[in-house]
């Protein structure tokens, strides 16, 4: 086995200065927003962990049954030599991909990326343990910011997977696209996973679950701000709001203050008054229809050649060659 490298671009300075920014231009603005980013500290991480093994949280195991019956298939269409994980989460996917590419024997080099330090070491060095004919490089990055850390190795396949896509705006999107085909060679691959339009009800329940995990979720972000910038937020007095936006086909994660609140940033020199009812937009998660993701990546220089479903149609799969 060679040992697992890492190289770190988004430091912990940076991702500090990201939060204030963020926090200054999220809650000065009108309506109120937080980026969905600053969910995922260690408690955030592991609320996120358990929101996927709810029964309303159906895309997970979705994702997870289209990988399991298209990997073998996806190992060979792409050929790739070397895999590049955006937003590596969860390695148990990444593992039936790289089991795949396994059998096929052309891959040489796993590149996870990944903006938490701490979550990529732990999983470069499980992966590194495992597949130890693999050379493994772990990229600290945010990805909606840079994929030049893409540059290296040819006979690329690019995954982005858990339907994190929907968490951009549409603008953002187009933007992402461009810069993952930018630095791609034509031939290369991004894979591609996405939630679909369905029944808005199930939707709702997918992200206001009865246990109320993902309200939790939700109000951790308000916790992180306590602890990064010195914040006063009474997490408890924000209701977790989970909206259907039928115009955008986005679900909205808001916060919503139960009454009038003042809030100090001491860290931003900040004050932030709220109304009654006031609230915070802390999410969109869109949701996808086969043309829309065509043509999106059309756009962008991408071919879409796969689009595998789940058995209940709920998730999709998309395998496009730059
Ligand atoms: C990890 C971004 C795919 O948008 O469904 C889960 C995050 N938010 N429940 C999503 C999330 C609320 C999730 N992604």
């Amino acid at each position: 086995m060679s040992e697992p490298e890492l190289l770190v671009r988004f430091t912990e300075e940076d991702a500090a200065r990201a939060l204030r920014n963020d926090a200054r231009d999220g809650l000065t603005d009108s309506p109120k927003w937080l980026s969905p980013k600053w969910f995922y500290d260690a408690t955030g991480s592991d609320l996120f962990e358990r929101i996927t093994t709810l029964p309303e949280y159906y895309q997970t195991r979705a994702e997870q049954q289209i990988l399991q019956r298209r990997a073998l298939e996806i190992a060979e269409v792409t050929g790739a030599a070397t895999l590049v994980e955006l937003g590596s989460g969860s390695s148990e996917k990444t593992r039936l991909l790289l089991d795949a590419l396994r059998k096929t024997d052309t891959l040489e080099r796993f590149v996870p990326l990944d903006v938490s330090g701490s979550a990529l070491r732990a999983a470069v060095e499980s992966i590194a343990l495992d597949y130890p004919e693999l050379r493994v490089h772990g990229v600290v990055d945010d990805f909606t910011s840079g994929l030049s850390a893409l540059d290296a190795g040819a006979g690329r396949l690019v995954a982005f997977l858990g339907g994190t896509i929907g968490n951009l705006l549409p603008a953002e999107r187009a933007g992402f696209f461009a810069a993952v085909r930018a630095a791609l060679r034509p031939g290369e691959w991004l894979l591609l996973g996405t939630d679909l339009v369905k029944d808005p009800g199930r939707l709702v329940r997918a992200y206001d679950d009865a246990r109320g995990v993902t309200a939790e979720f939700n109000r951790n972000v308000l916790r992180v701000l306590n602890r990064e910038l010195g914040a006063d937020f009474a997490p408890e007095r924000f209701r977790h709001v989970a909206r259907w936006n039928a115009e955008q086909e986005w679900i909205e994660m808001r916060l919503r203050a139960d009454r009038p609140m003042h809030v100090r940033l001491p860290e931003l020199g900040l004050g932030v008054d709220f109304a009654e009812g006031e609230e915070i937009r802390t999410e969109i998660s869109a949701k996808f229809r086969h043309d829309r993701v065509r043509d999106e990546l059309a756009v962008a220089g991408f071919e879409l050649r796969h689009w595998w479903l789940d058995d209940a149609e709920d998730f999709a799969l998309s395998l496009a060659v730059a």
